[in-house]
């Protein structure tokens, strides 16, 4: 594009990747740009914020937006902002696209059609992990009792995880988008700062580690970030609700921080493509995923 005078029927838009927890829309976001952008689990709500992911090509620039899994909640103040960040996703945007789990529909899905119902641009829905579908004498059936459900601009089965007919949904999302020039500079692939890129890798590497409970109490917090010509010195803080939960997340003997901290080394090194020197510390904050204040001193704010 860089120089080459842009064609007149260029096109470019946003499209909002929503969907209730774990049915792969982070995933799907990573495969659709070819790289890694959102953190993954299989947790679920292990995204919680809106990231941009943009893709620029020669006919178009899609800027897709990965949000949290919208999902029926028990009040607690992090649950509130993700779903918030999620519904806010869908105001001024070209495209939706609604990701599902397989031929399998749940009361969360239904809370996604309801907000649904409220936008009035396209809304394409993908039945996601089609690989896991045993049965494929089901597939068509099942897709048919999905486009009753209601009113798709198309249904477009994949597999987010293998790339199977991702291209598919590529070429039916662009030619959904307006004509105009692109939004964002060629190269700039997100929208989010390499701080928060790397807290998200730190996360992403705890989900990973611990057990069932613990994610969801717990945050990263990169607090400095300091180049030097070799080498990128990193300080982040991990904190959790509770001083039981520091406990399981250092492990014993510092095992499991340290397995931790050397994963999510190795991954930061080649997101940032330099040496990484990275220091992790655990601190509690008394219910942190509670507090309105304390979620926004964390990153947490409104309009994100
Ligand atoms: N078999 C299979 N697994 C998949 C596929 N897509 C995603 N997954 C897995 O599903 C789990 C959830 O994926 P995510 O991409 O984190 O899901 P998400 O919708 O972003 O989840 P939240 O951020 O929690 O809302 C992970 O373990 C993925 O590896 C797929 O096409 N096939
Ligand atoms: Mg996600």
């Amino acid at each position: 594009m860089a120089g080459k005078p842009l064609s007149p029927e260029f096109r470019c838009g946003y499209i909002a990747l929503v969907g209730r927890p774990n049915v792969g829309k982070s995933t799907l976001l990573n495969r659709l740009l070819g790289q890694k952008i959102s953190i993954t689990s299989k947790r679920p709500q292990t995204t919680r914020h809106r990231i941009l992911g943009i893709k620029t090509g020669s006919r178009s620039q899609q800027i897709y937006v990965d949000t949290p899994g919208l999902h029926h909640y028990n009040g607690r103040a992090m649950n509130r902002h993700m779903n918030r960040a999620a519904t806010l996703a869908l105001a001024d945007v070209d495209v939706v696209v609604f990701v599902v789990e397989g031929l399998r529909w749940t009361a969360d899905d239904d809370l996604v059609l309801k907000k649904l119902e409220q936008v009035d641009c396209p809304v394409v829905l993908v039945v996601n992990k089609v690989d896991l579908v045993a049965d494929k004498q089901s597939l068509l059936p099942g897709l048919k009792e999905m486009s009753g459900r209601g009113e798709f601009e198309q249904i477009i089965p994949l597999s987010a995880s293998k790339g199977d007919n991702v291209d598919a949904l590529e070429a039916c999302v662009e030619a959904l988008l307006p004509e105009s020039p692109p939004f964002f500079p060629e190269e700039q692939v997100t929208d989010r700062s390499e701080r928060f890129l790397v807290a998200e890798r730190i996360r992403e590497k705890l989900f990973r580690s611990l057990g069932r409970e613990l994610p969801y109490g717990l945050t990263v917090e990169v607090e400095s970030f300091r180049r030097e010509e070799r080498i990128i010195h990193i300080h982040a803080l991990i904190w959790v609700e509770r001083q039981s939960q520091k406990s399981i997340v250092v492990g014993k003997q510092g095992r499991v921080l340290k397995q931790v901290g050397r994963q999510a080394r190795l991954e930061i090194e080649s997101l940032l493509d330099s040496k990484v020197n990275l220091k992790l510390w655990v601190k509690v904050k008394e219910g942190w995923a509670d507090d309105e204040r304390a979620l926004q001193s964390l990153g947490y704010t409104n309009d994100d």
